[in-house]
């Protein structure tokens, strides 16, 4: 008998690993912010979760009943898994979703690859995707996609006869009409939007450059703005365009950075730094993170200003992402050559200007940083929030910590106030902005540092995700 569930969510993977164990594999639930705050949501309104899976990874066993629906990861939810073949990987996830749409959406469309059968895979699995919900959602369910990955899943789910109600939230930035409008399939995508009831983005600036497609492309969409929202309707839907910061689970983080391991660990690393100031870059392998930039302007530091040399080192944390993908292989080489330029023009005896991880660390060793770094050095060339920026104030419970951010991050918009925001292509400027913070006392670290907090509190995770279903709640179904 196949379970009602009134809240299903949608997102590119299921968020569970797989693991071996006595009894065969086992489904792993994730630990990420996204997961923890739907927790609790999911598990009071009997929830399910779909998302897709390596239909060739060795993890069979437990795969198989995910595809049959029947695996529990937690008492929380259903997972429900759709097997992607190498080629849909290929053509879907690699190819249309990150050679085409996670650039573009980034502004970096020069980075692009247009190659039409990517657009073919990504409708083929968005359809899979439909027809899988489609056959787990019961009357009254209510449907929230996830992210760039998924655009087209509303078009199919409204063409099988569904008329439930249906979010959408975008993770990632939404770009201004000028670079939008080179994307061949841009019309299809807008229009398929819009059979969502509510299109969520991170930020105004986001639901501007939307609202500006919008009106360019589908000339025929009747828009209203009514202060911060934005409701449209083609005669036929109505949708909500709003914004929805996402947050973190900011208890959690702060409570965790006070946990023994956590002391022991950041005691380690201050004996290892020497006093020095530590400087902390913590990113997934990508050319949307700016890290090239980041090395540079720290170079450009330590050439103008010799009086920091043996105060202060950057620790570059890169996480290792989507290496199947030339592009990201030769950013990782562009990276280690500028390190390895840096430290052979400026180590000396005990000194190293920077310390490169390029491994995911343990949760202990991340909040360890977090909690000693003196400063945090976020200088994405664009990105939809970043999170780190959020979990590296709540992990600085002794409010030591300054944040240089770049102000094109999506979390820029809600943490002007307490940090230093720069623009992460003016490398001088960044530089200069690392000197400010560096040179700036405890007092003014302080105050800033507890504003940043009171922010990230504030707007948490569970407030977003809460915000997000009263909103669909709120809406008429199609
Ligand atoms: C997309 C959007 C948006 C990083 N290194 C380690 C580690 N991490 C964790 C961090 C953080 C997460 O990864 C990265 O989150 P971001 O927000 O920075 O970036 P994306 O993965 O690109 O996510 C982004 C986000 O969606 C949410 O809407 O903010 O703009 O691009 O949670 O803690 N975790 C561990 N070890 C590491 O080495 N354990």
């Amino acid at each position: 008998m196949q379970v009602a569930h009134n809240l299903i969510m949608i997102s590119n993977r299921l968020p569970a690993t797989v693991e071996p164990s006595a009894e065969g594999m086992q489904l792993k639930p994730s630990s990420g912010g996204l997961v923890t705050a739907l927790r609790p949501v999911l598990a009071s309104q009997k929830g399910a979760w779909i998302g897709s899976f390596d239909a060739n990874s060795g993890m069979a066993e437990a795969l198989l009943e995910l595809s049959a629906g029947s695996a529990r990861a937690d008492d929380t939810c259903d997972m429900i898994g759709i097997p992607l073949t190498s080629a849909e990987q290929h053509g879907f996830y690699a190819g249309f979703s990150n050679e085409i749409v996670w650039p573009l959406f980034h502004d970096l469309q020069s980075r692009c690859n247009f190659d039409p059968t990517y657009w073919k895979a990504y409708t083929s699995v968005n359809h899979k995707f439909a027809t899988t919900i489609a056959h787990t959602a019961q009357s009254g369910s209510r449907i929230w996609v996830h992210d760039y990955h998924l655009m087209l899943t509303g078009k199919f789910l409204r063409e099988m006869g569904l008329h439930h109600r249906m979010g959408f939230f975008l993770h990632i930035p939404f770009p201004p009409l000028d670079i939008f409008e080179k994307l061949p399939w841009r019309s299809q995508i807008l229009r398929a939007l819009f059979q969502f009831n509510v299109i969520g983005f991170q930020t105004p600036r986001d639901q501007r450059n939307f609202v500006g497609c919008v009106r360019r492309l589908l000339p025929e969409m009747e828009l209203q703005r009514v202060e911060d929202e934005v409701y449209s309707s083609d005669g036929e839907h109505a949708s909500l365009i709003r914004v929805f910061p996402i947050g973190i689970d900011y208890n959690e983080f702060a409570r965790a950075a006070e946990q023994p391991p956590v002391l022991q660990r950041a005691e380690l690393v201050r004996r290892d730094m020497h006093g020095q100031q530590i400087v902390l870059g913590v990113d997934r392998l990508d050319y949307t993170k700016g890290i090239p930039e980041r090395l540079k302007a720290f170079r450009h530091l330590l050439t103008t200003h010799p009086e920091v040399h043996r105060k202060i080192s950057l620790v570059q944390i890169v996480v290792p992402s989507r290496e199947q993908i030339p592009k990201y292989r030769e950013l990782k080489l562009e990276i280690e050559t500028l390190i390895s330029q840096i430290n052979g023009t400026f180590s000396d005896s005990g000194w190293t200007p920077v310390h490169y991880i390029h491994r995911s660390l343990s949760r202990t060793e991340l909040l360890a940083l977090y909690r000693t770094a003196d400063i945090a050095l976020i200088t994405p060339l664009k990105d939809g929030m970043n999170l780190v920026a959020k979990e590296f104030c709540a992990a600085q419970v002794e409010c030591r910590g300054m944040l240089v951010l770049s102000e094109f991050a999506g979390a820029a918009a809600q943490m002007r106030g307490g940090a230093i925001l720069v623009n992460p292509y003016d490398i001088e400027g960044v530089a200069e902005a690392v000197l400010r913070a560096f040179e700036t006392g405890p007092k003014e670290r302080r105050k800033r540092m507890l504003r940043l907090r009171r922010n990230v509190r504030k707007a948490d995770v569970f407030h977003w995700c809460q915000d997000f279903c009263n909103c669909l709640d709120g809406v008429g179904a199609a």
